[in-house]
């Protein structure tokens, strides 16, 4: 049988972004095909595979509010679900929605290339396939491109070396054995407590130490699951009126305006309650004005210091050189009373970097470690590096990458590119980060007004002004000078500036103004009849 090639829309990726844009636009009628590199759906959660992950969300707000049919159908079963959940959740929906026979597995995207005179948008494949679409949208995922260390003679390690983001599909045998850790952001303080539980030995090698939250994670209760259902929509609600996409009260007073004892009330019972409920529920300016943010960084660091028993290894874990939020502030599970085990010990690599690894393991300064595997959690190439691996040619044979070295990173509210006609970001570059469920469902939904508008008023072609571009330009620099990510220490900001990558332009790829503030500009331009995305 010869599959079909022409569409009205090709979606790429079958994560969270292509399961939601699949259903929404084919509820407005249009053919779609969703075309994903891996042999299964799931995205992120099927690549991320690594020990210990688990959402940094709990699990009331991550995931879809639109399916009646999986709200009543799909219980979770713990306050933070583990990877192999969420990726059973997402194949539950692709299930119980029928999306599957309209998604192509194994099926990696080279090029996607406009034809002015069609109208239609060529996808080839690197099997050499082909499909045509009207519209092209991405739902690429904004952490997919891993990225590797640079580090001199990492091929010559003849021990295991897996990414985070590329673990093995059958798991990988630590136990006994003598295993390093490089990077330590979000994904590497997830490995740390698993990992050191099944090594022999485990060298954790860190450069920046980060602020972490430390929660517990439960077992989700039947109560909580009914109380989940019958309130699905006000706990989607609230957290689509979030700065962070998180179900969340938010915060009342700034940290500034409250005496150091009801300071430090709050700041303990937030600890208590754990995770991001601490970063988003203690005080408004956390995130916003240094001061603010160095007494929760002080607070942070009291807390290390009690829990981790050796001093020296306390201070190595306390971060000086940027304040809380200056990163992503990521979620532990006993990360710090981790390095109080005889078998994990705490490399400085900051005041003595790695030199290189050698065939038997890593050397940092004159020693070398001795390792069996090496994992590095090393981050990912955000934002844009999946959009600039392949080559997206919009109008007058631009390549989308070319663009955006040429001009600087420009979208239209991270939805679409000028020069690049009917051609859709599910969390493009410029999208609010959050808990990304919630951008990723209200995203969809606005797209499939947008096409289904479209239609309605005979408008073929869709594409930011550049106008447009350069107002949400100005606003994502704005935003973001108004955050402790700006602010001068040399890590603040990391991957959401894009300094993890050698080379890259610095420029906030992330809109830092608030996911609730982004949907109204979202609201704001669909009353105006998207002018600001009509560029011819
Ligand atoms: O990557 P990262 P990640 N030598 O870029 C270090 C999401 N996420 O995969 O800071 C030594 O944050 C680097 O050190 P430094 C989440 O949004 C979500 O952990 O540059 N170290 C840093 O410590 C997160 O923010 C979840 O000095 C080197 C680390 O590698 C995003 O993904 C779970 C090095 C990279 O940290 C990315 O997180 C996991 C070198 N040569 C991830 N090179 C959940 O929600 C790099 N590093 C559950």
């Amino acid at each position: 049988m010869t599959q079909r090639s022409a569409f009205d829309a090709v979606i790429i990726g079958a994560g969270f972004s292509g399961l939601a844009l699949l259903h929404h636009l084919r509820e407005i009628g249009l053919d779609c095909a969703v075309v994903e590199a891996s042999d299964g759906v799931g995205g992120t959660w099927q690549a991320n595979r690594y020990p210990g992950v688990r959402t940094d969300s709990e699990f009331h707000y991550y995931s879809f509010s639109f399916s009646k049919e999986v709200r009543e159908e799909w219980t979770w079963s713990e306050r933070y679900p583990g990877g192999k959940e969420v990726l059973a959740y997402l194949n539950f929906v692709a299930d119980r929605l029928d999306l599957r026979k309209d998604i192509q597995l194994r099926s990696r995207v080279s090029s996607a290339v406009w034809d002015e005179d069609s109208g239609k948008w060529t996808v080839e494949l690197e099997d050499g396939r082909t499909l045509t679409g009207t519209y092209l949208l991405s739902g690429m995922g904004v952490l997919s491109q891993p990225v590797y260390p640079a580090i001199p003679g990492i091929e010559s390690f003849t021990g295991e070396c897996y990414h985070t983001a590329d673990w093995p599909r059958e798991g990988a045998d630590l136990a006994g054995k003598r295993v390093g850790l490089i990077g330590l952001g979000a994904s590497g303080i997830q490995v740390v407590p698993v990992v050191a539980k099944q090594a022999g030995e485990f060298f954790v090698f860190q450069r920046t130490p980060n602020y972490v939250v430390e929660t517990t994670n439960e077992q989700v209760s039947p109560e909580q699951m009914r109380h989940v259902r019958e309130n699905y929509d006000e706990i989607f609600e609230q957290a689509a009126g979030h700065p962070f996409g998180v179900a969340m009260e938010p915060a009342r007073y700034s940290a500034l305006e409250v005496g150091e004892d009801q300071r430090r009330e709050i700041f303990e019972s937030k600890w208590e309650e754990g995770g991001f409920h601490f970063a988003n529920e203690c005080f408004t300016d956390l995130a916003s004005n240094h001061e603010a943010s160095e007494l929760a960084s002080e607070f942070i660091r009291g807390k290390i210091r009690e829990i981790v028993r050796d001093p020296d290894t306390a201070e190595l874990l306390c971060p000086k050189n940027y304040s809380f939020n200056g990163k992503r502030v990521p979620t532990g599970h006993d990360y710090y009373a981790t390095f109080n085990r005889d078998n994990v010990h705490l490399v400085d690599v900051k005041t003595t970097p790695i030199t290189e690894v050698t065939p038997r393991g890593l050397k940092v300064g004159e020693r070398e470690y001795e390792l069996d595997v090496l994992i590095v959690a090393t981050g990912f190439d955000a934002m844009t590096g999946t959009l600039t691996t392949i080559d997206i040619v919009g109008r007058d044979g631009i390549v989308l990458r070319d663009k955006w070295d040429r001009e600087g990173l420009r979208t239209n509210l991270g939805i679409s590119v000028h020069g690049f006609p009917n051609f859709f970001m599910s969390l493009g570059p410029q999208t609010p980060y959050s808990n990304l469920p919630v951008p990723i469902q209200l995203g969809a939904q606005w797209l499939q007004r947008l096409l289904s508008w479209a239609r309605d008023n005979d408008v073929p072609l869709i594409e930011a002004t550049a106008e447009s571009e350069q107002w949400w330009v100005e606003e994502c620099e704005r935003a973001g000078e108004a955050t402790v990510m700006s602010s001068e220490g040399e890590k603040a900001g990391a991957w959401f500036l894009g300094k993890n990558v050698p080379g890259k332009p610095k420029a906030f790829q992330v809109y830092m103004g608030g996911g609730q503030v982004y949907q109204e500009f979202c609201r704001a331009a669909e009353q105006d009849e998207y002018r600001s995305f009509r560029a011819d």
